[in-house]
């Protein structure tokens, strides 16, 4: 009885506390005029999203600087950031082998992720080989042949299914593989390798790798950090190089690969007299589906007599992006705005599959009478209907979402408010593509870039990415950092969420070179391409470390990765994937900065490793900084570095043009 009275009263004092709280003011929250008004609507609806609970929940701030342990249960143990060395775990681990075993786990959950959405591509690849998947087929032989080279396969005088069958044998390889490194060693420029091979970090098997991590991190097994390190570089670099690159070179060849499209993001795609459904996640199988769904004469007649105009399909997040690059499919939003959207009201379905699902969708999609679907076995949600897609026959999983959206659609009660905002955009730039279109279908070649680059026109290459985080105001530091890259003549290479916060911003189209610096600006207009470039999804980051490789090769610009005027970023970061992301990038060579927060402890050794010691070890390093303009000048300042020890830094100095250089620049 005591004990109800005290849950009683506890249960008053918490809503006392939520009548009395203070909400957020969506204005400070976004800069995405879409999103705004939904949180406004939100908020007249009193329906909670990650943004009320990001207000009223403070990050906890021993976890915050990753001086918390919990891996076994004579803690969990919690030590001072202030005073880092004062103290150690029950066991004596040290503040340093709490950072790093943390940061481990984080890479290991990343990597695992991208590669477990890889080999779910590889094992739709096999199964289409061997024909027992009829729904999907090869749709870029080309492609399939240039990976196949790549890695050694002989193609000459060999059928197509004769070469995706040792394709697949050996990209299996990536991930079982026990001993030897993975097949896609063979494009790491020599060097870059070499520095791998004396660290001892070439990747064996991702599976292995990974395993090992667990091992390793588990309660009294691995307490030097430099060797914690060493493993979650080679962890990394198996997702990078491995999982990751799988997952897109695979996507392209059953899918297509990208070249530049037209299309538009952004909450206006939604139509109020269509069906509208939403496909949100990250493997492409089901989108693809979902889109031959859609299609369907008979569902498209079904939504008719439902008194719909037809169906409209949008993507969300990573999955999204890919079908924006490869199909112009429109794109609803990223990460931070998968509940707002569910508030217009607009939405019939949203059917999702893996990561970057919010739990708390559930909630929002059942305030407005809108379906939720889960349709991935890795993934149910409590709350949500689960309809299993299944590769063998998958549009029975489509289908059966199709035909539930258009029965909301005919029943729907919720008011509809769809905010009308729709921004262009060109999107698609795979890797080849950036190749055909700067060297042309005879000499495809990345010579003109790196010329560019040597003779300063273009300053450097910047890697923007991840994820939108409701700590930071959402789009805000993408976009700002990015405008002050370009303003300086950094060319930016853009995936994932922050691609599409940039699309919002309109910085994806040509007409954006007026933003860019002179010498940026010139080279846009002349080849006629956006100054900021979306290659896709972020297991297609693995683009980016290919044109990385592929700039090496042109020659001009140093042996290494390491030696490039280049760096990445992940301003508004949130996710284990984007570290793992992180880490590969800086193992690969490449100054890595990221915003929101860093799960370090200042004054350490462990955070002295990751931001200066990698470095002095011939690979890349990290940084951090919360302001975008900080963090947008930290890496020009790296950029610049990496220019005078090519010795191309007097270079820029005489950047103007004259009619000539124009002429070599067509
Ligand atoms: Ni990337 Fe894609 Fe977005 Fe972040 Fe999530 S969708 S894999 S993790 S939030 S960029």
């Amino acid at each position: 009885m005591a004990e109800d009275k005290k849950v009683e009263k506890k249960k008053a004092a918490v809503t006392k506390l939520d009548k009395a709280k203070k909400a957020y003011d969506p204005k400070e929250a976004t800069i995405c005029e879409a999103t705004r008004q939904m949180l406004e609507k939100s908020q007249r609806d009193g329906v909670e999203t990650a943004y009320d609970r990001a207000f009223d929940m403070k990050a906890c701030p021993i976890g915050a600087d990753s001086a918390c342990c919990k891996h076994c249960s004579m803690g969990p143990c919690r030590l001072n950031a202030k005073d880092p060395y004062g103290k150690v775990g029950v066991c004596g681990a040290t503040i340093d082998t709490f950072q790093a075993r943390n940061f481990a786990r984080m890479v290991a959950a990343g990597a695992a992720a991208h590669t477990d959405h890889g080999m779910s591509m590889l094992d739709v690849f096999r199964e289409v080989v061997k024909g027992e998947i009829k729904d999907y087929k090869i749709k870029d032989p080309v492609k399939l042949e240039s990976v196949a080279q790549s890695i050694g396969i002989e193609t000459e005088d060999r059928t197509v299914g004769e070469i995706a069958m040792d394709l697949y044998e050996e990209l299996e390889r990536t991930y079982t593989q026990v001993e030897g490194e993975i097949p896609f060693m063979k494009r790491v420029p020599e060097k870059t390798l070499e520095t791998w091979r004396k660290l001892g970090i070439v990747p064996r098997g991702s599976m292995r790798e990974i395993m090992e991590m667990m091992h390793r991190t588990h309660m009294g097994v691995d307490q030097h950090y430099e060797n914690i390190a060493r493993q979650f570089s080679r962890t990394a670099l198996s997702d990078g190089w491995g999982g990751s690159m799988v997952a897109t070179e695979i996507s392209d060849i059953l899918f297509g690969t990208p070249t530049p499209v037209q299309a538009d993001v952004n909450m206006g795609c939604l139509k109020e007299d269509m069906v509208n459904i939403i496909v949100h996640g990250h493997e492409p199988n089901l989108f693809e589906t979902m889109l031959v769904s859609v299609n369907d004469p008979a569902l498209v007649e079904s939504a008719k007599e439902a008194g719909a105009k037809g169906i409209n399909l949008c993507g969300m997040c990573c999955s999204g992006a890919e079908m924006l690059s490869r199909h112009g499919i429109p794109h609803a939003g990223n990460f931070m705005s998968t509940e707002p959207i569910l508030i217009t009201g607009a939405v019939d379905a949203m059917a999702v599959d893996v990561q970057c699902i919010k739990q708390g969708l559930a909630s929002v999609a059942k305030c407005y009478g809108s379906y939720l679907f889960t349709t991935n076995p890795r993934c149910h949600i409590e709350g949500a209907e689960h309809i299993e897609f299944v590769e063998h026959d998958p549009k029975a999983c489509t289908d059966e979402v199709v035909v539930k959206a258009i029965a909301r659609f005919k029943n729907r009660t919720a008011k509809v408010e769809i905010p009308n905002i729709k921004n262009a955009g060109i999107h698609g730039f795979s890797h080849e593509y950036i190749e055909y279109m700067l060297g042309g279908t005879f000499r495809a070649s990345y010579w003109p870039l790196n010329d560019n680059i040597i003779n300063g026109r273009i300053r450097g290459i910047a890697g923007v990415v991840g994820c939108t985080n409701p700590r930071v105001k959402h789009d805000w530091v993408h976009v700002e950092m990015v405008k002050e890259l370009i303003k300086n003549d950094v060319l930016v290479l853009q995936t994932g969420c922050s691609q599409i916060s940039l699309a919002k911003a309109g910085l994806l189209t040509p007409d954006a070179a007026y933003m860019a610096g002179d010498g940026l600006a010139e080279v846009c207009e002349t080849v006629g391409m956006p100054p900021v470039l979306g290659l896709g999804s972020c297991v297609d980051n693995s683009r980016i470390l290919i044109a990385a490789s592929a700039v090496v090769k042109a020659g001009g610009l140093g042996e290494s990765i390491a030696d490039l005027p280049a760096a990445g970023a992940a301003p508004e970061w949130m996710s284990e994937k984007a570290i793992s992301i992180g880490q590969y990038f800086v193992a690969s060579g490449v100054y890595t900065i990221f915003g929101v927060t860093f799960p370090v402890t200042d004054q350490t050794k462990f955070k002295n490793l990751l931001f200066q010691g990698m470095e002095d070890q011939g690979l890349g390093k990290w940084d951090f900084a919360v302001d975008p303009y900080e963090m947008a000048h930290k890496m020009i300042a790296h950029i610049d570095k990496k220019r005078s020890a090519l010795g191309i830094d007097k270079a820029r100095e005489r950047v103007l043009m004259s009619m000539d250089d124009r002429r070599t620049l067509e």
